[in-house]
């Protein structure tokens, strides 16, 4: 479905009021970490993820926010059982659109840190700690797993063939080295998500990766497994549509970027997510009153990324 951005503000707006009513105290008052999957149609594959999921990473506790955008089986149902908190939207948009909402879920909660996982059980949640630690050290702003550096299961030659090409385009395009662009586990400080500009309603992991890159946030890989999809089967359509959706986002917004980041240009982003859900108090710059996380090296002005290093080659910060 295609909407506009007035349609997705209204879509939104109703969705987090919902969410508020629900779940009270537990959507204003979210602990540090904060998981957030995006579900379509996942029932049989989102209890189990969910169940999976700690209940406390690092020490520190979890929460996983749900949402779910016109599913029409019981995946909201199924979540819930499993002690997810559900956004339920009446009208399927798309991953994009469901990960924005979910980031803007937990960011307005109090979220320190977001990591995302998908609903069908590709990830591995042992490994979220892994990707977290580098955060937690100060180290980094924003981590994806990576299967170059751990490990895949599927034998299928195109679609390990996408990673690497997207892989090489993206660190060309933007001078970071990245061996995995469309990784689903990631981790990040969650002021990243109200940092970068967050348009795309379905084939959103490179937007959200050249953004946060090109927004001087540090960034890290680390090995990570994927698995074979167990249950259903996939939403992104065949490899060939895939890649060209993908490839459509990967120079869209690598140019809408440059655009923004030209001299001269105005550069002027609207921030994600003004209003705080009740609990959390946001100290401008998309932190929140119980954020006492590490700083990143160079902290880019919110929404326009003016101090940003340059789109040229960058020293490899990936491990
Ligand atoms: N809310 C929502 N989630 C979606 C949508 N499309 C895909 N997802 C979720 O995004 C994740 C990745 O999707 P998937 O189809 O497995 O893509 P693939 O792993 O890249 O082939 C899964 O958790 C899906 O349920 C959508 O339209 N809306
Ligand atoms: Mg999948």
């Amino acid at each position: 479905m295609t909407t506009t951005h007035v349609d997705d503000e209204v879509i939104d707006s109703a969705a987090i009021r919902a969410f508020t009513e629900e779940f009270g105290d537990r959507a204003t008052g979210m602990p540090p970490v904060v998981i957030v999957i995006a579900a379509f149609n996942e029932e049989g594959a989102i209890g189990p993820v969910v169940d999976a999921l700690p209940g406390a990473v690092a020490g520190l506790d979890t929460v996983t926010i749900v949402v779910s955008d016109g599913s029409v089986d019981s995946t909201g149902k199924e979540a819930r059982a499993a002690g997810a908190l559900v956004c339920d939207v009446p009208v399927n948009r798309g991953q994009g659109a469901a990960l924005r909402l979910g980031y803007r879920l937990a960011r307005e909660g109090g979220a320190r840190y977001i990591v995302t996982t998908d609903a069908d059980g590709q990830y591995n949640p042992a490994e979220i700690e892994s990707l977290l630690a580098p955060i937690l050290a100060g180290q980094a702003d924003f981590v994806t797993g990576s299967r170059k550096l751990g490990s895949e299961e599927t034998k299928d030659p195109v679609r390990k063939l996408g990673v690497r090409v997207f892989a090489l385009a993206i660190s060309v395009l933007t001078g970071q080295r990245i061996s995995d662009t469309t990784f689903g586990l990631r981790a990040m400080r969650a002021e990243v998500t109200g940092a970068v500009r967050l348009e795309q309603p379905q084939y959103q992991a490179s937007e959200l990766l050249i953004g946060v890159i090109t927004h001087g946030y540090r960034v890290a890989e680390r090995p990570a497994t994927i698995h074979r999809r167990r249950v259903g089967k996939s939403k992104k359509g065949n490899n060939a549509f895939y890649a060209m959706r993908f490839a459509g986002v990967v120079v869209t917004t690598w140019w809408r970027e440059r655009q923004r980041r030209a001299p001269g240009s105005a550069g002027r982003m609207e921030p994600a997510g003004a209003e705080p859900l009740g609990g959390a108090e946001p100290l401008g710059d998309g932190l929140t009153a119980n954020d006492s996380g590490p700083e990143p090296k160079a902290r880019p002005e919110r929404g326009d990324g003016s101090d940003a290093p340059g789109f040229g080659p960058r020293s490899l910060k990936s491990t």
